[in-house]
C-alpha cells in the first residue's frame, strides 16, 4: 500500500470554511447534499487542482455557484472528485451523493446499528458520506439538516446546537437542523437517527452557560444510563477545576450503539459510544465496567478541549490529542478513586500492551513518521506511552508550570490544528526550560532500559547510585533521553528522610546522559533504594536486589506504587527462576510469609491495594520479561505452582479475609472504589484458595455465584471456576448462558471467559462457540469477546505448539476482513510477539502470518499489519 510520510506534509491547497449538509436518511438509499464554501488557501499552491476525497461514493449531481458543472470540468470516481481547474477565488460547490447505510459493514461513515443510523468519521470516514477535503487541518463550520421517516427515527441528533425541527406534512417524515459554531475537522462530524430512550439533566458551567446533558440508549435501557450521565457531569466539573476548561455548547449528547469498531468517539457535542461503555446496572456490569465507563466518558468529554477546540494538524500528531487526553482521563480517575491503585492499573496496562508492542515488529514512535493505514496507529504506544510523556513533562517542569503551560497551549492554539511542537513550546514558555532534548521521547520506538547499581560506604555514611541508560530498538545513533527518576531511600524501619543529595530536587533526579551517578550524604545505615517512584518514566529498570530488600520496600516504602512493584518483582523472580530450575521452595515460602504479614497489617485498610498485591504478574507479563525463546506452557505451569504454594500457605488467612470482607445481607450495591476494592480482595482470595484446593475452591465459587447480588461477584466466581475443569464448571456456564440469553453485554463476558481457559480443549470450545446462535461476525464486541480474548488473553492456547491457535485466529481474521477490515486488523496484533517465541511455535506463527499475507483481496488494514509483522 502507498505510504504517507510526515516529511511530505504540506498545507492543503484549498480550504473549506462552511459546510451545509442535507442528509435524507433511508435504510438503503440515503441522499446527501453538501454545499461547501471553498476558497484557495493562501498557504497552498496557487492554481492547484481541487481533489476531494471519497470512499465508495456515488455522485448524483454537482454544481458550482448554482450552475451544473460541465462533464469536462471534473473527473469523478468512488474514491475522488477532481476539479482540474477550480476557480482561483471563493466559490460554492454543491455535491449530491447516494449511500447505502445498511450495506456499510465496515462501520465507518454512515451505517446502521440495530436499526439506529449513526456515523463514525475518525480517521477518514467522512469521505464515505460526501466528497470532501478529509484531513484534520481543514476546519469548517457545519450546519446539518437531517431528515428521516419519523416512525423509524424519532430522534435526530447532530453536532452543535439544535436550531429547528418539524414534520414534513403528509410524508411521515420529519427533520432537524443542527448548527455547530465551532470550526472543526470532518473527522468530528456526526449524526444519529433512531428510536432511542434518554436520561438527561441540566448543568450550569462556571462561565454561566446552562447545558442540557443527555445520554441516549436503546429503548427500555434508560435506567442503565444513569451512571454514564453522572460521569458526564463529574467530568465537566473536574475539567473546570483541574484545567479551567468549561463546556462550550448548549447541549451535550452521548449516544450508545451496539455495533462499534472501538470504544467511543468524541464528535463535537455528540459523542457516540460502544454501548459497553455506557450501559451499567449492578446485575449486568462489573466494577471494572463501571470504572471503564467513568474513564471513557471522561476521556471523550475531555477531548472537547484536547482534540476538538485544539485539534491535530495531521494524523502524525495523533498523540497530541490521544496521549494528552489519556493523561487527563487518568488524572480524573485518580481523583475519583485511589491514586495509588489507579496508577498501578495504568502501569499494568502499559506493560501488558505497550511494552510488548515496543519490543516487537509493530513498534513505532509515539509520533510515527509514516503509515500505510492510519487506523492501525490507534495503538498503546500513541495512547499510553503518549500519556506517560505528558506525565514526565509535568514531573520535569513541576505542577504549577505544567498547569500554566496547559493554559497557554489551549489559548494559543484554540481553533487551530496543532503539532507536538506547538504543545512543547507552551511549556518552554512557562517553565523557562529547554525541552528540545525531551522531545526525543516522541521520535523513536523502543522501551529504554535503565541499569542501576548502589554502593554503600559505611565509613563515609554515603550511598552512591550509578545509572546507565540504553535504548533497545531506537537505533545506534539514538541520543540519551531525558528521564525523570523519582526516588528515595528506605531503611529497615521506613524512609530515610535525613539522607540528602544535591541533584535530587523535590524527590526527582533528572537522568539526561547515558551515564550518571548520585551520592547521598548522611546515610546512617545501608539503605534500600526506591527507584522510579510512581513509575516516573516508562522504562525497564535493571537492578540486582535481594528478595529481602524488596520485601523491605513492600513493608516500608512511602510510595504505594513501589510497594506493589516490590512484591511483583519478587514473584516474577520466583516464577522465572522456577521455570529455569533455579528457584527454591524456601524462596516461595518466604514470599508467602511476607504476603501473609502484609495482609495482616494492611489488607483491611486498603483492600483494593491488597488485591493488586495478591494478583501475581500475569503470564504475558512474565513472557515480556523473559523476552526470548518463550514457552507459554512453561510459564503457565510456573505461575500455577507459585499460586498453589501461596494459596496453601495462606489458606486460613484468605478464608478469614473473605469472611471479614463479606457484605452484610441486604447491603445495596455501590460501584464506589472502596466497595469495589472489598469485592476484588474477596475474589483474589478465592482465586488463591482455589488454586491450592480445587474442591474447596469449587464449592466456594459456586456458593459465591449462588449468593451473588451483582455481576462482579457472579463473574468472579465463574472466572475462578473456569480454571477448575469438571462438571460443576460446565453446569455453571450453562446456567449463566440461560440466565443472560437476552443480555448481549453479559453474554460477551460468557464468551470471553470460556475463550481464556488455559486448556487444550479450548480450541474446540471456541470453534463450537463460533457456531452458537448468539455469535455474530457482524458485531465487533462479540468477535472481540470470543476470538479477541482467545488470541490476546489466552497465551498457552493461542500459542499452541501445533499451530491450531494461530490457525483459528487466522481463519477468523480472513473471514472478518471481507466485511470489517479495521476490526480484523486489530485481531492481527495478537501475532505481534511471534518472533519472541521458542522455535517450534515461532515457525507455526510465521506460517500463519504468511498464509494471511498471501490471501488474494486482503484489505490494506490487514496487509499493513501482516506485512509489518513479517518484516
Ligand atoms: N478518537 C477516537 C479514536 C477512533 C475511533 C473510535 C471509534 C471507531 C473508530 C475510531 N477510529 C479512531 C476515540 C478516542 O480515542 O477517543
Ligand atoms: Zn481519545
Amino acid at each position: 500500500p502507498p505510504t504517507v510520510r510526515l516529511e511530505d506534509y504540506r498545507p492543503s491547497d484549498h480550504l473549506i470554511d462552511r459546510v451545509e449538509l442535507d442528509v435524507r436518511l433511508d435504510p438503503h438509499d440515503t441522499r446527501v447534499t453538501a454545499r461547501l464554501a471553498i476558497r484557495p488557501n493562501p498557504a497552498g499552491r496557487p492554481g492547484a487542482p481541487l481533489v476531494l476525497d471519497g470512499d465508495d461514493l456515488r455522485l448524483l449531481a454537482l454544481d458550482l455557484d448554482g450552475q451544473p458543472l460541465a462533464p469536462a470540468a471534473f473527473r469523478v470516481a468512488p474514491s475522488a472528485l477532481t476539479l482540474p481547474e477550480p476557480p482561483g477565488r471563493p466559490f460554492t460547490l454543491t455535491i449530491e451523493t447516494r449511500i447505502d447505510p445498511s450495506a456499510n459493514t465496515k462501520l465507518m461513515g454512515l451505517y446502521r446499528s440495530n436499526g439506529v443510523y449513526c456515523t463514525q468519521c475518525e480517521a477518514d470516514g467522512f469521505r464515505r458520506i460526501t466528497y470532501f477535503l478529509d484531513r484534520p487541518d481543514v476546519m469548517a463550520v457545519y450546519t446539518t439538516r437531517i431528515e428521516a421517516e419519523e416512525a423509524q427515527a424519532p430522534v435526530l441528533l447532530g453536532n452543535g446546537n439544535p436550531v429547528e425541527s418539524g414534520r414534513i406534512e403528509g410524508t411521515g417524515r420529519h427533520f432537524a437542523v443542527w448548527h455547530d459554531p465551532h470550526p472543526k475537522p470532518a473527522y468530528l462530524f456526526a449524526l444519529v437517527g433512531g428510536c432511542l430512550d434518554r436520561v438527561a439533566k441540566s448543568f450550569d458551567t462556571r462561565e454561566g452557560r446552562t447545558v442540557e446533558l443527555a445520554v441516549h440508549v436503546e429503548p427500555g435501557k434508560a435506567e442503565r444510563a444513569a451512571y454514564a450521565l453522572d460521569a458526564v457531569e463529574r467530568s465537566m466539573v473536574w475539567d473546570e477545576r483541574a484545567f479551567g476548561r468549561a463546556y462550550d455548547l448548549d447541549v451535550f449528547n452521548v449516544v450508545a450503539v451496539s455495533d462499534f469498531n472501538m470504544g467511543a468517539m468524541e464528535n463535537k457535542g455528540l459523542n457516540i459510544f460502544n454501548d459497553k461503555f455506557v450501559l451499567a446496572s449492578p446485575e449486568t456490569a462489573t466494577d471494572a465496567d463501571y470504572a471503564a465507563i467513568e474513564a471513557i466518558i471522561a476521556h471523550e468529554y475531555f477531548h472537547n478541549w484536547s482534540g476538538n477546540r485544539v485539534t491535530c494538524r495531521d494524523w502524525f500528531q495523533l498523540c497530541l490529542k490521544e496521549g494528552l487526553t489519556v493523561f487527563r482521563d487518568q488524572e480524573f480517575s485518580s481523583d475519583m478513586r485511589s491514586r495509588d491503585v489507579h496508577r498501578i492499573g495504568e502501569v499494568r496496562t502499559l506493560r501488558a500492551r505497550q511494552f510488548p508492542e515496543d519490543a516487537g515488529p509493530l513498534a513505532h514512535p509515539v509520533r510515527p513518521r509514516q503509515y500505510a493505514e492510519i487506523n492501525n496507529f490507534y495503538t498503546a504506544t500513541v495512547y499510553e506511552k503518549g500519556a506517560e510523556i505528558v506525565r514526565m513533562l509535568r514531573t520535569l517542569v513541576g505542577e504549577s508550570a505544567f498547569r500554566a503551560g496547559m493554559d497557554r497551549y489551549f489559548s494559543d492554539n484554540d481553533g487551530r490544528a496543532a503539532t507536538v511542537e506547538d504543545f512543547l513550546v507552551a511549556f518552554e514558555a512557562e517553565s523557562g526550560r529547554d525541552l528540545a532534548r525531551f522531545a526525543e521521547w516522541y521520535e523513536r520506538p523502543g522501551t529504554p532500559r535503565v541499569a542501576v547499581t548502589g554502593t554503600y560506604d559505611a565509613a563515609e555514611r554515603t550511598y552512591r547510585l550509578d545509572f546507565r541508560q540504553t535504548r533497545p530498538g531506537a537505533g545506534d545513533d539514538a541520543p540519551p533521553l531525558v528521564i525523570p527518576v523519582r526516588l528515595g531511600l528506605v531503611g529497615p524501619d521506613g524512609p530515610l528522610g535525613e539522607a540528602t543529595c544535591p541533584q535530587v530536587e523535590d524527590g526527582v533526579f533528572v537522568l539526561d546522559a547515558f551515564e550518571a551517578a548520585l551520592t547521598f550524604d548522611d546515610v546512617t545505615a545501608p539503605p534500600v533504594p526506591s527507584l522510579f517512584r510512581g513509575f516516573s518514566a516508562p522504562v525497564r529498570v535493571d537492578m540486582a536486589m535481594d528478595d529481602a530488600d524488596r520485601l523491605t520496600l513492600l513493608r516500608h516504602d512511602s510510595d504505594g506504587f513501589n510497594r506493589w512493584e516490590a512484591a511483583q518483582r519478587v514473584a516474577a523472580r520466583l516464577m522465572i527462576g522456577a521455570l529455569r530450575g533455579a528457584a527454591t521452595d524456601a524462596g516461595a515460602d518466604a514470599f508467602a510469609a511476607a504476603l501473609g504479614a502484609f495482609l495482616d497489617a494492611r489488607a483491611l485498610d486498603d483492600p483494593a491495594f491488597a488485591a493488586l498485591v495478591l494478583a501475581l504478574p500475569s503470564e504475558n507479563d512474565l513472557a515480556d520479561e523473559i523476552g526470548a525463546e518463550i514457552d507459554p506452557d512453561a510459564i503457565c505451569s510456573a505461575r500455577r505452582a507459585l499460586r498453589v504454594r501461596i494459596g496453601a500457605s495462606l489458606n486460613p488467612r484468605l478464608r478469614a479475609l473473605r469472611d471479614a470482607l463479606a457484605e452484610p445481607a441486604g447491603t445495596p450495591f455501590s460501584p464506589d472504589a472502596a466497595s469495589a476494592g472489598r469485592r476484588s480482595l474477596r475474589s483474589a482470595a478465592l482465586d488463591l484458595i482455589a488454586a491450592a484446593d480445587p474442591a474447596d475452591g469449587t464449592a466456594l465459587a459456586r456458593a459465591q455465584i449462588a449468593a451473588a447480588t451483582n455481576m462482579t461477584d457472579r463473574l468472579a466466581g465463574l472466572s475462578t471456576l473456569a480454571l477448575l475443569p469438571g462438571s460443576a464448571r460446565e453446569a455453571e456456564f450453562a446456567a449463566f448462558a440461560e440466565c443472560y440469553v437476552d443480555e448481549p453485554l453479559v453474554l460477551d463476558k460468557w464468551f470471553a471467559i470460556q475463550a481464556t481457559i488455559p486448556e487444550d480443549g479450548t480450541i474446540e470450545r471456541v470453534r463450537r462457540l463460533q457456531t452458537h446462535p448468539a455469535f455474530a461476525m457482524t458485531n465487533p464486541n462479540r468477535v472481540r469477546a470470543l476470538v479477541g480474548s482467545f488470541a490476546l488473553a489466552n497465551p498457552t492456547q493461542f500459542n499452541r505448539a501445533d499451530g491450531a491457535g494461530f490457525a483459528l485466529t487466522a481463519e477468523t481474521v480472513l473471514a472478518l476482513d471481507r466485511t470489517n477490515p479495521q476490526v480484523a486488523a486489530r485481531l492481527m496484533t495478537a501475532f505481534g510477539s511471534w518472533r519472541r517465541l521458542e522455535p517450534v511455535r515461532r515457525a507455526a506463527a510465521e506460517s500463519a502470518l504468511r498464509r494471511i499475507l498471501a490471501t488474494p483481496g486482503l484489505s490494506r488494514d490487514v496487509t499493513d499489519i501482516a506485512g509489518r509483522s513479517l518484516a
